[in-house]
């Protein structure tokens, strides 16, 4: 990065600007030393909603109109842009973004194949920019909080661990594609508990899942049930569920147990995380999330986890280094997600492909 580029703000295009882009941009608008400076969306209404919303001018229906208009402009060029349509997208709009040389921040799924999760790791390598996936989950306070006890040695060697997240909130509403998809639970929301598990305890040598479909309406899964075996040696549980009807609804949280040989750790509803020691003491901590002032119910957890994902992805930026969950790093991830769903259809134990074996 040069000294002139380093002083100024850098300068970032959103593409895609649906639900859940909202988050992302009212977080770089509260980030310092960042700044959108284009959107792009192929829908003119929801482009004319961000227009207004976020008070951004240079707007554009085709991402490829976007980077030719931005390069030909007196202003410095672009240096990022965060790419926030549905995964179907993806596969063109990333090898046109590393053809224009900006680093790229993309939402989960990142693609929609490990060929092509791949082959887009392998584009951007090839010609020089960075590849970071938008997995905001383990940013979330209460699960970072947790992932950091376990690394700081609070209860010893783990030695099992479950991440459970149920809820029976209607995430069709804002998101109605959700009803339609073949692949729900695991490919839309698992991926992210998986994501957690690999945080807390590394890579998966193999894993089994069965789900169902209790809502008639949609068309995928709402339901799984996952057993991993981690190379540490953990035996992990994750189950996901947006079928599970409860008073007082979990959503969005992840619920964590671990057991390990100096003690458990209980991540329980509401930001509570437990420690209990091997003489049957226990330290109770408030892990809240610190809700971002644009945050709402009951997305507050998230919105906060999408702030810290972007924070970190500015200073990792600065620092010259990858952020977690870099292409390669989410490659493993997903290849879980596709493990799963092979481990379901055929009821047999899976090995899950894993980045550069
Ligand atoms: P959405 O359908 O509301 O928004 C996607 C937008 O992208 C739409 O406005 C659409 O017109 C636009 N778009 C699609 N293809 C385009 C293209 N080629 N060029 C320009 N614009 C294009 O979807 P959403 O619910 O906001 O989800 C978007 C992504 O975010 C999904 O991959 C989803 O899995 C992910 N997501 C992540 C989280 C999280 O916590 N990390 C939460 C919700 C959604
Ligand atoms: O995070 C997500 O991808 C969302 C939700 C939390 C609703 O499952 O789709």
């Amino acid at each position: 990065m040069s000294e002139r580029q380093a002083a100024r703000d850098l300068r970032g295009a959103l593409i895609g600007c649906g639900f859940f882009a909202e988050n992302q941009m009212r977080a770089w608008q509260e980030l310092p030393g960042v700044k959108i400076v284009a959107l792009c969306d192929r829908d003119p209404q929801r482009l004319a909603h961000f227009q207004d919303r976020f008070g951004i001018e240079a707007t554009y229906t085709d991402a490829e109109a976007m980077f030719e208009a931005l390069a030909d402009s007196a202003d410095p060029g672009l240096d990022f842009v965060d790419i926030a349509t549905t995964t179907s997208a993806h596969a063109a709009l990333v090898p046109l973004a590393a053809d224009r040389g900006v680093d790229i921040l993309c939402q989960k799924p990142f693609a929609g194949s490990l060929e092509t999760a791949r082959r887009l790791i392998e584009y951007c390598t090839q010609r020089g920019v960075s590849l970071s996936i938008h997995e905001n989950f383990r940013w979330q306070q209460a699960v970072r909080r947790t992932i950091e006890a376990l690394r700081d040695g609070e209860i010893g060697r783990p030695f099992f661990g479950r991440i459970s997240y149920r809820s029976g909130f209607d995430v069709y509403k804002a998101q109605p594609y959700l009803a339609r998809v073949e692949r729900f639970i695991i490919e839309d929301l698992g991926i992210h508990v998986l994501d957690i598990a690999r945080a807390l305890f590394g890579e998966v040598d193999r894993l089994s899942c069965e789900t169902a479909r209790v809502n008639p309406a949609i068309n995928g899964e709402d339901v799984a049930t996952l057993m991993l075996r981690h190379a540490n040696g953990v035996t992990a549980v994750v189950d996901c569920s947006y079928a599970t009807h409860l008073a007082d609804d979990p959503f969005p949280q992840s619920l964590i147990e671990i057991d390990g040989e100096q003690g458990s750790l209980r991540l329980r509803q509401d930001f509570v995380l437990e420690i209990h020691d091997v003489d049957g003491q226990r330290e109770v901590r408030d892990v809240s999330p610190e809700p971002p002032a644009w945050s709402e119910a009951p997305w507050v957890p998230i919105q906060a986890s999408v702030l810290a994902f972007q924070a970190d992805w500015l200073q990792a930026r600065r620092q010259h280094r990858p952020v977690e969950t870099c292409g390669e790093d989410n490659f493993n991830t997903l290849a879980l997600v596709e493990a799963a769903y092979r481990a379901a259809a055929s009821h047999h134990t899976v090995i899950p492909e894993r980045w550069g074996r």
